[in-house]
């Protein structure tokens, strides 16, 4: 897709803004840490109706608040405001232990890695059990039944993050958005270092977790000149050579920003162009 800039008017503060909540859990990892995401609810906000819910993971050395500027949600508002963007609750959660923890690009893997966990045992019961979504209940079967209507995407790191809900949660997420990282199951950059057989452990973990091509969409993005860009393009050429599950332009597309850089202002002009189609886009 054609990656616009943000419009000006796109990014004022605009006069009908939604809200951010605060939603405190404890982990069920045996940890008991207390943690918390933060939740954005679209202006008018009704428990009448239910939303589509986007989880949205920052990256490395980041936290709750690193997507949830003024900006970005300047940009949510502004998109939900014109009719552009159906309303939505979007999740900012963090994969870190609460305190003082090494944030390091070594810690932060493994921290990711573990963090599909975390989102369906902890995080979506705990946001959707208080806000209205597509989830009747959030026992493992609501989740599922309600996967349809939530999708999960990042900077960074949390694009890493996006590609381990990909092999481990596609019981709770259709929609995936992974920008500017690529997946790590084979290590740190094994988008590149090891893309064959990434591919084909994303490739057969849809089969494995009892799904098909047509009940997932991958939407990647990255910049020419983003540090990821190699190792997400390297990953993204493997998974074209397994085409009876990636569809390029069906179930899956890759598009890259000309001279885009691996900072939170492209991330979001990224998102202004690609969240509007995101729950909508059917594949075939
Ligand atoms: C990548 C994925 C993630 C990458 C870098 C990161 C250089 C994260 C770096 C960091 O958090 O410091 O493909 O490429």
């Amino acid at each position: 897709m054609n990656l616009y800039p943000i419009p000006a008017a796109c990014l004022e503060r605009c006069p009908r803004p939604g809200r951010v909540e605060r939603v405190d859990y404890v982990t069920t990892d045996g940890l008991d840490d207390r943690k918390h995401a933060l939740v954005y609810l679209p202006h008018g906000y009704d428990e009448s109706c239910p939303y589509d819910v986007f989880y949205l993971i920052h990256g490395g050395g980041g936290d709750q608040t690193s997507f949830f500027s003024d900006t970005f949600l300047a940009v949510l508002d502004n998109l939900i405001d014109r009719g552009q963007l159906a309303p939505l609750i979007v999740v900012s959660p963090t994969y870190y232990r609460p305190g003082p923890v090494d944030k390091g690009i070594g810690a932060s893997g493994e921290a990711v890695a573990l963090f599909a966990r975390e989102l369906k045992a902890d995080i979506i019961p705990a946001v959707e059990s208080r806000f209205r979504t597509h989830a009747a209940s959030t026992d493992a079967a609501g989740i599922r039944a309600s996967r349809d209507h939530r999708g999960i995407g990042g900077f960074s790191m949390g694009s890493v993050t996006t590609w381990y809900a990909f092999l481990e949660a596609l019981d709770a997420f259709r929609w995936f958005m992974p920008l500017s990282g690529d997946c790590w199951l084979f290590g740190r950059l094994g988008g590149s270092l090891h893309a064959e057989e990434t591919a084909r452990a994303l490739a057969d973990a849809v089969a494995k977790q009892g799904f098909a091509p047509e009940d997932f969409r991958v939407h990647a993005i990255t910049g020419t000149k983003d540090i990821a860009c190699p190792n997400e393009s390297a990953q993204i050429d493997a998974m074209r050579r397994f085409p009876e599950v990636f569809r390029f332009g069906g179930n899956i597309d890759y598009d890259l920003l000309e001279d885009g850089v691996h900072d939170y202002a492209d991330i979001f002009r990224y998102l202004y162009n690609a969240l509007p189609a995101f729950f909508h886009s059917r594949q075939a």
